[in-house]
């Protein structure tokens, strides 16, 4: 039976073309900056994102991590969405290892925070107040339907930021879906941002890593707080020239999973007892609910896993699909039959 694994674009596998690269990467000793492949790939993240210098990091957790310690220092505080992955599901490793103080406003239904949010959370000059000093924005957000932020928006907070002297970091996990939903230049839409972090292993189908990219001297506190957590991972140009050619050859494609994603959002709302508003997905997140009084989002995630079709159960009604390299358009209609059979 083929497994359609929609749980996560995680899941995806490196192509036949990074393992040839990974196979014939040149490297070198990347704590003394001496990976070929690793700086290659540090330079090409930071061109494609308009900034001065980038890092290579083992995963987004990390990114985030070490670009909130480079921009923070410990009683710090950092404003971002109560959706936010790194307030959520990053085990508060900004508070339990840098010090640094989370303040959540409310996510909007497209993943943004309300203007009017950040101004309020933004602390005055009181010896009783932590300092504000970051904002963390989400794009795309993942836990509001994969929304995609644009550069408008993107701007308004930048404005804001200016007048308070506050810096902007992006987790950019799935930046480049952003760009392409978007259609924009993901040079424009990292503009206003000191930082931004995007992953290689999620729909761009490295097997490892993360780069955040930002100026020199945020560059260079970051390879610091790399080094402390742990990561400084020597001939790593192995896993970064997967990286490489996701870069190359994997952003544009990344179109053909919001297309699929938008067929099976278009799909599920043909469905009985299934509640989504296809009009809200934009890239390659689906969330859907299940609303049967006899059937737990449980009972609909294992009975749709016996017939092949993986899913993720998230909240208590729940469920998250999400389309990546190894889902096809004849897929989505294979899962659209089997969730059709179930909920008959
Ligand atoms: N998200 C994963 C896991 O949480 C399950 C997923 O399947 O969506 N930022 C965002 C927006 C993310 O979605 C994720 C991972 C991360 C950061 C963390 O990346 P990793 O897993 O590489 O540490």
């Amino acid at each position: 039976m083929r497994i359609i694994d929609l749980r996560s674009d995680t899941m995806t596998q490196p192509t036949d073309a990074m393992r040839q690269a990974m196979a014939t990467a040149k490297v070198g000793d990347d704590v003394f900056g001496e990976d070929p492949t690793i700086n290659r790939l540090e330079e090409m993240a930071a061109e494609r994102l308009g900034k001065e210098a980038a890092l290579y990091v083992t995963s987004g957790t990390m990114g985030n991590l070490v670009s909130l310690m480079a921009h923070c220092g410990r009683g710090d505080e950092i404003i971002l969405g109560s959706q936010a992955h790194t307030f959520r599901a990053e085990q508060g490793g900004s508070a339990a290892l840098a010090g640094i103080h989370p303040w959540t406003i409310p996510n909007q239904p497209d993943g943004t925070l309300a203007l009017e949010d950040i101004k309020f959370a933004i602390r005055g000059d009181d010896i009783h107040f932590p300092r504000t000093r970051l904002i963390i924005l989400e794009n795309t957000h993942n836990g509001c339907n994969g929304c995609p932020l644009d550069a408008d928006y993107m701007k308004a907070v930048r404005e804001i930021a200016n007048r308070h002297k506050l810096k902007i970091h992006v987790d950019g996990a799935r930046f480049f879906n952003a760009a392409v939903a978007l259609g924009a230049d993901p040079n424009k839409l990292a503009a206003e941002a000191d930082s931004v972090s995007f992953c290689l292993s999620k729909g761009l189908a490295a097997p490892v890593g993360s780069v955040i990219c930002g100026t020199q001297d945020f560059i260079a506190n970051a390879r610091r707080a790399r080094k402390v957590v742990g990561g400084g991972m020597r001939q790593a140009g192995i896993l970064a020239a997967a990286g490489i050619v996701a870069l190359n050859e994997m952003v544009d494609r990344l179109a053909e999973d919001h297309a699929n994603a938008k067929k099976l959002a278009m799909g599920l709302a043909q469905i009985p007892g299934i509640s989504i508003d296809p009009n809200q997905i934009h890239t390659n997140i689906i969330f859907f609910e299940v609303n049967r009084e006899d059937m737990t989002q449980q009972e609909f995630v294992q009975q749709i896993d016996a017939a092949g079709v993986r899913m993720l159960p998230l909240g208590p009604k729940k469920i998250r699909a999400v389309t990546h390299y190894h889902i096809t358009s004849e897929d989505i209609d294979q899962a659209l039959d089997v969730i059709s059979k179930v909920m008959k």
